[in-house]
């Protein structure tokens, strides 16, 4: 059977590092709109040299062209066995577009999964978070063996730290999603799909709540 996440909540909240796991748990490709914006950021790209001012200022890249990215992307062979959707919908303009894209798709079944973290611990996650940016792997200062500008464990790279994770955009990206993204949780919650998942535990016992909640 398809499995199908829309993964949701706040920045920080661990939707990357899950959705990383649960691909592999599945066997089902991570579709991340900010890992394919950032793609494009590097690329040097028009859509990513337009993305990279509103990233970096802590706000959303505007609908349309989020919408036909992941339009784009659900079209692709490479879902049909199911996906995990990171970081789309943002607004109720998005939520509702891919409903409309569900349609075009016959896509009747899928789970949003709701991360519930407070914003003092989000801002300390981001704080210590480090990524490759050659694979795109997550890290945490916290408990995981890394340094800035050491190399990635995985694969070598100097780790950096993320642009959009200094203080006031942390602060800016926030705001943000308690006005705009939040509310669109209500719009899955009329049609019965929500999970909500306590996010604060260690990233084995999220993904371990996850898989009983499925
Ligand atoms: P992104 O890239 O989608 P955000 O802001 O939604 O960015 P972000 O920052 O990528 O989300 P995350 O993926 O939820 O956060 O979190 P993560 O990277 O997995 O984990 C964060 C830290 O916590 C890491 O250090 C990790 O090790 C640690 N951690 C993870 N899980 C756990 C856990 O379970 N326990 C503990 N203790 N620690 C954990 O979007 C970026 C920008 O792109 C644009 C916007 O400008 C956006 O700001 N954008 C869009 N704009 C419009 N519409 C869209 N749909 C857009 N999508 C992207
Ligand atoms: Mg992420």
């Amino acid at each position: 059977m398809e499995t199908r996440l829309i993964l949701f909540g706040p920045p920080g909240v661990g939707k990357g590092t899950q959705a990383k796991l649960l691909a592999e748990n599945f066997g089902i490709p991570h579709i991340s709109t900010g890992d394919i914006l950032r793609a494009a950021v590097t690329a040097g790209t028009v859509l990513g040299m337009k993305a990279k001012v509103i990233m970096d200022a802590g706000k959303l890249v505007p609908d349309d062209i989020m919408i036909n990215l992941v339009r784009e992307t659900l079209a692709s062979p490479r879902t049909t066995k199911g996906f995990i959707l990171d970081g789309f919908p943002r607004t109720l303009e998005q939520a509702k577009a891919l409903s409309a894209i569900f349609k075009e798709l016959k896509i009747v079944r899928f789970h949003v999964v709701n991360f519930e973290v407070d914003d003092e611990e989000i801002i300390r996650r981001l704080d210590n978070r480090l990524i490759c940016p050659k694979e795109g792997k997550i890290y945490n200062l916290e408990f995981d063996a890394v340094n800035k500008g050491g190399p990635c464990p995985s694969c070598g790279a100097a780790l950096i730290q993320r642009d959009d994770d200094r203080p006031a955009t942390v602060r800016e990206r926030l705001r943000v999603y308690h006005a705009t993204t939040k509310p669109v949780v209500e719009f899955y919650r009329q049609q019965g799909v929500v999970m909500t998942i306590d996010g604060t535990g260690t990233v084995d016992v999220v993904n371990r709540e996850i898989r009983m909640m499925l």
